[in-house]
């Protein structure tokens, strides 16, 4: 029987047996026993060295975690001011615009209208979505970008003086025109951080 240098130490070290046990034991606070036994600190009872774990959950879960993680970062967070149920807000938004809502794609001269459409709360959503992209992206990369409330949503018209853009704005079709920009990380940890937003 072959062991490890681990098990080796555990069968003659109780102190090293101790440090081990004791870790695994999450309601210990006496991180200094493993420390002064002079024993290596695993941390196999995590897991984390068998696999790197990089999923928190869902998208959702994982865009606030990594927004909370960087406003306590950051010594100038204002949590008077911070509000990250405002962020919830805005991500129930972009999954009720990019999921709950049916998309009509009309050609138009120069680019496409997008007519998007929802019921319940995804209207309103919809709305808020077309709005703040239009005028995020208005003028972005010599692109025209129109908003306007429909009674079931809203429209979004595209457009650009570049002929061969109408092709790919009628391809990338609203989700892909939603996505583009990478401006929503910044605006996320703004409307966290309570700072102005568009
Ligand atoms: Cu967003």
């Amino acid at each position: 029987m072959k062991y490890s240098a681990t098990a080796f130490a555990i069968m003659l070290i109780p102190a090293a047996a101790f440090a081990i046990s004791a870790q695994a034991d999450h309601s210990s606070p006496d991180h200094g026993a493993m420390q002064h036994s002079g024993a290596p600190a695993p941390h196999q009872g995590h897991g984390e060295t068998r696999h790197a774990l990089t999923q928190a959950g869902q998208a959702t879960f994982a865009a606030i975690q990594e927004i909370v993680a960087a406003l306590e970062a950051d010594p100038s967070t204002d949590w008077s001011t911070a509000n990250v149920e405002r962020l919830r807000q805005h991500l129930i938004d972009m999954d009720n615009a990019m999921l709950r809502s049916t998309v009509q794609a009309v050609p138009i001269r120069d680019g496409t209208r997008f007519i998007v459409s929802g019921t319940g709360e995804s209207i309103g959503s919809i709305r808020r979505m077309t709005a703040g992209h239009a005028s995020t992206m208005d003028g972005d990369g010599g692109w025209t970008f129109r908003a306007s409330n429909t009674e079931h949503g809203a429209i979004l018209e595209v457009t650009s003086p570049h002929p061969d853009d109408a092709a790919k704005i009628r391809a990338l079709g609203f989700a892909g025109i939603l996505v583009r920009g990478n401006h929503h990380q910044p605006h996320h940890l703004a409307i966290a951080a309570g700072r102005p937003v568009h």
